[in-house]
C-alpha cells in the first residue's frame, strides 16, 4: 500500500495505529526493520467537571503537575487522544462535554518557540496537544519523540455545558518503542501559534479573514509531521517555509459528519511524510490561519504543531507528493458559531 500524504482525521488515525503500512517508503540507507511498537492506553483522571450554572459554563481548567506516561526511555511514535467516561465511552458535545484542550510539557527540555522565562515556556517543551477534535498522529517509521524520565506537566481544560456534574478521563492511546530499538531517530516538536507563549487566543471578524505568524527557525532538519488546530469557523492553516517559498502542509478543519460533535470542529487533517519539507536555521516558517465564521469571534486559535527531524542531510527521505483537493467550504452542514468552543475566563 502506498503511504498516505495526509487526511488522517481521528478515526483514520485510530485505524492507522495498527497499520505499519502507513509508514513512508524507506531509503536503502535506513536501518533494518524494527520490532512492532508497544501499545499503551494511559488515562488522566477521574476529573470532576462542575455543571453549568446560569450562563456560567462548568469548567475544569488546571495545570496538572505530573501526567501519566506510557513508558520511560522510549520513543513515542503515534498518539490519539479521547475524552472518555469511566466505562471508556467517548464523551463529547452531545453530552455537553468538550475537551477544550490538553497540552503536554516535557519539563526536561526547552520549548523550541517559547522561551523558559515565560509562564508557558517555563513548563517545558510542548510535545503533544489536542483540542476537542482529538487529532491523532503517526510519525513516519523510524522516527519518534524521545522521552526519558522527566516529569510531564499537562494543561487540561474541559468544559461541561450540561446542568449536572460529570466525571471524565483524558485518555491517550500511544504507540512506543524502547530506546534499544535500532535506528530510531528523535524528532523535535515545533509549536507555531498565532498568539504564541500566551493563551493562544485571538479575535476574528465575521466572514473570511486570515492571519500570519512567523518564526525564525533555530534548527535545521526535515519536517515530518504537521497538524493544525482551529476553533469553530476556522477553515484551514497553511504551513510554509517563507524563505524558500516551499509549502509544507495545509491542515483543514472538518465539520458536520459526526453527530457527537454537534456541528463543531470534528477533525483536522494532518500531513505526514519522511520529508514534507526542510528548514534551515535562520529560515522563516510561517503559519497562515483562515477563518470564515458567521459572527465575530473573540477567542479563536491558530496553532500548528510540527515535528522536525534535526539533521544536516536535507536530501534524506523522499519528497512528499502534492496535496489532495481541499474539502468543500462552506461545509455541507453550514459553519457553526463559536458558542460551544467558547472560552471561560
Ligand atoms: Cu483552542
Amino acid at each position: 500500500m502506498k503511504p498516505l500524504r495526509r487526511s488522517l482525521p481521528s478515526v483514520a488515525v485510530l485505524l492507522a495505529l495498527g497499520a505499519m503500512s502507513l509508514a513512508p517508503l524507506r531509503s536503502s540507507a535506513e536501518p533494518a526493520p524494527q520490532p512492532a511498537p508497544q501499545t499503551a492506553d494511559v488515562r488522566y483522571g477521574p476529573i470532576l467537571v462542575p455543571p453549568t450554572v446560569g450562563d456560567q459554563p462548568g469548567e475544569f481548567n488546571a495545570v496538572v503537575p505530573a501526567m501519566p506516561m506510557p513508558c520511560t526511555n522510549c520513543f513515542l511514535t503515534a498518539t490519539q487522544v479521547d475524552l472518555v467516561f469511566d466505562d471508556g465511552k467517548s464523551a463529547n458535545l452531545d453530552q455537553g462535554l468538550m475537551l477544550h484542550h490538553m497540552v503536554t510539557f516535557n519539563s526536561g527540555r526547552p520549548d523550541a518557540t517559547c522561551g523558559p522565562n515565560t509562564p508557558i515556556g517555563s513548563l517545558g517543551e510542548r510535545f503533544f496537544a489536542s483540542g476537542n477534535e482529538r487529532t491523532g498522529g503517526t510519525l513516519p517509521q523510524g522516527f519518534g519523540y524521545h522521552y526519558g524520565a522527566d516529569r510531564v506537566a499537562g494543561a487540561v481544560e474541559i468544559m461541561n455545558h450540561s446542568t449536572v456534574p460529570q466525571v471524565v478521563f483524558v485518555r491517550t492511546q500511544v504507540r512506543w518503542v524502547p530506546d534499544s530499538t535500532p535506528g530510531m531517530q528523535p524528532v523535535r516538536p515545533v509549536w507555531l501559534d498565532e498568539n504564541n507563549c500566551g493563551d493562544s487566543a485571538y479575535p476574528v471578524t465575521a466572514g473570511p479573514s486570515d492571519k500570519v505568524w512567523r518564526w525564525t527557525s533555530t534548527i535545521t532538519g526535515r519536517v515530518l509531521l504537521a497538524a493544525g488546530h482551529v476553533h469553530n469557523g476556522g477553515v484551514k492553516i497553511a504551513l510554509a517555509n517563507e524563505t524558500t517559498g516551499a509549502h509544507l502542509c495545509t491542515s483543514y478543519a472538518g465539520y458536520g459528519t459526526k453527530p457527537a460533535y454537534q456541528g463543531s470542529v470534528e477533525s483536522m487533517t494532518t500531513c505526514t511524510w519522511d520529508r514534507l519539507g526542510t528548514v534551515r536555521k535562520g529560515e522563516v516558517l510561517s503559519i497562515d490561519t483562515f477563518y470564515d465564521p458567521p459572527e465575530p469571534q473573540a477567542d479563536v486559535m491558530g496553532i500548528v504543531l510540527a515535528y522536525v527531524y534535526e539533521t544536516d542531510d536535507l536530501t534524506g527521505g523522499t519528497p512528499a507528493p502534492p496535496e489532495g483537493p481541499a474539502p468543500a467550504w462552506p461545509p455541507p452542514g453550514g459553519v457553526p458559531s463559536g458558542h460551544s468552543h467558547s472560552h471561560h475566563h
